[in-house]
């Protein structure tokens, strides 16, 4: 990948590399190298959004119901495309989070959608 050097890089840039890194550390794991099956993305939302999906919340929401919700085409994978509306739609969440009083409530983002 020829992506700007992470040095000259401005902090959106770094922030849209790692997005792109955290996504291929995942979907290179097994079957298609660019999409994430079921058992990367579980392992993916464990370990990059746990404290965001469901490792403090009693709602605990199942990889299958997010597996749906992102999986617009149906193919049973999540591609980057897919990957980057969950990114969106829970930056969304979170601005409105932050916008609203940091943290206080123990409402969980992914609910508001
Ligand atoms: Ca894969
Ligand atoms: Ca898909």
């Amino acid at each position: 990948m020829s992506l700007p050097n992470s040095e000259n890089a401005t902090t959106l840039e770094n922030a849209m590399q790692l997005m792109i890194q955290t996504f291929h550390k995942y979907s290179g794991n097994e079957g298609d190298k660019y999409t994430l099956s079921k058992v990367e993305l579980k392992e993916m939302l464990t370990k990059e959004l746990g404290s965001y999906l469901g490792r403090r919340c009693k709602c605990r929401l199942s990889v299958e119901k997010i597996m749906g919700d992102l999986d617009s085409n149906n193919d049973g994978e999540v591609d980057f495309t897919e990957f980057i509306i969950l990114v969106g739609a829970l930056t969304v969440a979170c601005n409105d989070f932050f916008l609203d009083g940091l943290n206080v409530r123990s409402e969980h983002p992914w609910k508001t959608r």
